[in-house]
């Protein structure tokens, strides 16, 4: 990076003498940061197979615990956003290596300095692209998933090397009794707790006032989040809503599920209403990071399918009334149709749906996300 600048005959380098630019409170912010980055990452990446799994995966991802993908994704979303007073930190921390003289001494040092800009670049574009989507603001022209996936692996092979190459000052700066630290002067301490606090404070901030959009007792904390759990219609709230998706009370008005299998057939809304329902009590867990529970109430998929003919562990292609979107179509694999919880759900909090939850009829499954919850649905197709 700093190779880049102009050279000029006597460079205007900033003096830092503020005694916090060290090691040592690198290494303190490090691992907090080291640890919000590791769970961003794995769970990202298990929402990532949850959402496309191959399709080996397909028929035998877990359907239990229920809550299990409100977990996990809300634990992606609220460390990622952890993440971000902890980067800001941490890069303040280091940030007068990008003045030391010369930029590059070795071979080894212009490695070590190419691999921090790759570790940099990708640690801010992930925490950047992350909370935009949260937000739902696409200023970038490529589509977001694949990137912020893909980038997710550079980012971890970056920070895996980076801990290697910083290995004897990551443990020589860890413990308090560290060796490293008899070499630090002690009037640094009070100071250097000090911003510790200031950036755990701003950390505790940041997290108190999110992680209420996913975890339901702090949700009267709830106060920066994109969405709050209990605002939306029918007591949920609508990402994508009957308008933006260009469903109409007039588009449902002759509407009928078709169901193909070896015996296909068409019902009407009033012969599944006839049909046997199920209550469940089933979270909506959005990639974005929100989720709530609620009662649904509805036809179970796997005697949908049996009335079909088919086996209830049969693997069903789910095909949406909305005209085009993302998740018009989805697919849902053995362990989910099979699951007696699994509905095709009519009701919701004890009425019928309402257009923006998925009217006429939409899937509720356990352990899934959101985006393959498929509302307005009119057709499953078994594989
Ligand atoms: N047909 C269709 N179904 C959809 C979507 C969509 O865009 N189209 N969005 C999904 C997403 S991203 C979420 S989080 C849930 C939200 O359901 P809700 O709007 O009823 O709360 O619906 C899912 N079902
Ligand atoms: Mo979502």
């Amino acid at each position: 990076m700093e190779g880049m600048k102009p050279r000029l005959a006597t460079p205007p380098l900033p003096t830092f003498r503020g005694r916090l630019h060290d090691a040592r409170t690198a290494t303190s912010i490090g691992r907090w940061l080291g640890l919000a980055l590791a769970v961003c990452f794995v769970t990202g990446v298990t929402s990532h197979y949850l959402q496309r799994p191959p399709d080996w995966l397909a028929d035998i991802l877990p359907s239990r615990p229920t809550w299990g993908y409100r977990f996990s994704q809300g634990l992606h979303v609220a460390s990622g956003l952890a993440a971000i007073p902890l980067l800001m930190a941490k890069l303040w921390a280091v940030y007068p290596r990008l003045f030391v003289r010369p930029p590059l001494r070795s071979v080894r040092h212009a490695l070590e300095r190419l691999s921090v800009a790759a570790l940099v670049a990708a640690g801010v574009f992930q925490l950047f692209t992350g909370l935009l989507n949260i937000v739902e603001w696409y200023p970038w022209p490529f589509s977001f998933v694949p990137v912020h996936f893909a980038v997710a692996w550079l980012l971890a092979g970056a920070l895996l090397l980076h801990i290697a190459v910083k290995w004897r000052d990551i443990s020589s700066h860890w413990g308090r009794r560290s060796p490293g630290t008899l070499t630090l002067p002690a009037e640094d301490e009070p100071d250097r707790r000090s911003l510790l606090t200031g950036v755990g404070a701003g950390v505790a901030a940041v997290t108190l006032t999110t992680v209420g959009q996913s975890f339901t007792p702090l949700k009267r904390l709830d106060l920066l989040a994109p969405r709050h759990p209990d605002h939306g219609t029918q007591g949920l709230p609508v990402n994508r809503t009957a308008a933006a998706a260009g469903v109409t009370a007039a588009t449902t008005l002759d509407w009928r599920l078709t169901v193909t299998g070896p015996r296909s057939y068409a019902p009407s809304l009033a012969e599944l209403r006839a049909l046997p329902q199920t209550d469940v009590r089933l979270p909506i867990a959005c990639v974005e990071g929100w989720s709530v529970e609620a009662l649904w109430s509805g036809v179970r998929v796997r005697d949908l399918l049996e009335r079909a003919g088919a086996s209830p562990r049969s693997r069903v292609r789910v095909v949406s009334l909305e005209r085009r979107g993302a998740y018009r179509v989805m697919e849902m694999g053995a362990s989910h149709t099979e699951d007696p919880s699994t509905l095709l759900a009519l009701r919701l909090n004890g009425r019928v749906l309402s257009l923006d939850h998925g009217f006429p009829a939409r899937i509720i499954a356990p352990n899934r996300p959101g985006v393959l919850q498929t509302k307005w649905v009119v057709g499953l197709e078994v594989l």
